[in-house]
């Protein structure tokens, strides 16, 4: 299967990130030819300071290795570094029903929560994620939950593409996690964990032992005291058993006959060690690469490169097809 997926270099990545995609990412690029993209374009619809995109970049490369991905397995590359990507997306947009965009769940969050900066990118976000994909003729997108509906705009997008030009693409996919796709705010249980929200309310994969444990410990939690899953009425102690179970392949039944009788505090206490446990190599091996600049950019340049090639093949179909050359 050729698979596709990106992840914004808008902050460290949390664990929501990497228990709804990353982890998947990495299991995928055993068996498949995976391309995974750093989306700077997609960053930009957001308020961002343009001097430290490129450490974020790179930040955001760092932290994909260090959590398993293998530059010898997959291709990572970043977006802006294959013009195609743009270019696509404005062909795509001539065949969007603007409809479809504004019903979309992301852009209603985002416009809320950047209300001075409600920009046309930010609408036209899924248009240019179904050109990233569709460039490579990805069949699969593994994402979390929140992604599913930009999936089936591509899916859409596809159908309209061949039904208006001939047969070009096939109809990606989504490959989301049946535990994990939406790992929930620590602050909040009722939000996703956000990269650009409040710090307290995520766990970030480099996050020191102590960070990890107070953000853990000041979790909101239920009323009650019962270490119980329950979606609708605990939603804070059911995100932290999730999380969990994720790390340590428990199942939540099993958590909670282990925390009968034990309270709140003990139950996170047992959770920050886990996780605290769980990341430890991974922030061993991003000190690592940290120090090795050359490299991390080396990654990046052969990635662009081999995405390059195949990102042109296509679009001289999408154009022959369209009329353009
Ligand atoms: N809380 C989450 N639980 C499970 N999966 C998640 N993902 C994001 N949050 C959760 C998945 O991570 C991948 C990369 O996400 P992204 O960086 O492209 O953008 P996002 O979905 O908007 O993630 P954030 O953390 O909320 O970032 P900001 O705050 O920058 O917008 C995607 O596959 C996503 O589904």
């Amino acid at each position: 299967m050729k698979i596709f997926s990106g992840i914004q270099p808008t902050n460290q990545l949390h664990i929501g990130n990497y228990l709804g995609a990353v982890k998947q990412w990495v299991q995928l690029q055993e068996n498949h030819e995976c391309i995974y993209c750093i989306v700077d374009l997609h960053a930009l619809t957001i308020p961002y300071d343009p001097k430290n995109l490129q450490e974020k970049i790179k930040e955001t490369v760092i932290a994909l290795i260090a959590a398993g991905l293998d530059p010898e397995k997959c291709i990572i590359f970043t977006q802006s570094h294959v013009k195609e990507h743009a270019e696509l997306g404005w062909l795509l947009n001539t065949i969007c029903p603007i409809g479809e965009l504004e019903r979309m769940t992301q852009y209603k969050d985002k416009s809320k929560k950047f209300k001075e900066n409600i920009n046309a990118g930010l609408l036209d976000y899924p248009v240019l994620m179904a050109g990233d994909v569709l460039l490579y003729k990805g069949q699969a997108v593994p994402v979390g939950k929140d992604q599913e509906q930009h999936v089936e705009l591509m899916r859409t997008l596809a159908r309209k593409f061949n039904q208006k030009f001939g047969k070009t693409f096939e109809e990606p996919k989504s490959l989301i996690l049946q535990e994990g796709a939406k790992i929930m705010s620590l602050v909040d249980p009722k939000k996703k964990m956000s990269k650009s929200d409040d710090p307290k309310s995520c766990i970030f994969l480099f996050d020191t032992a102590e960070a990890i444990t107070k953000k853990i410990m000041a979790a909101t939690t239920d009323s009650g005291k019962d270490i119980k899953f329950n979606l609708t009425k605990k939603p804070g102690i059911s995100n932290l058993l999730m999380i969990y179970s994720l790390l340590t392949g428990k199942t939540t039944q099993e958590l909670e006959k282990e925390f009968a009788g034990k309270n709140y505090g003990e139950f996170k206490k047992s959770l920050a060690q886990v996780v605290v446990n769980y990341l430890e190599p991974f922030r061993k091996k991003q000190t690592e690469f940290a120090a090795r600049d050359v490299y991390v950019q080396e990654i990046l340049k052969q990635g662009a490169a081999r995405a390059q090639k195949i990102a042109e093949t296509t679009m001289r179909e999408v154009k022959q097809k369209m009329g353009l050359i």
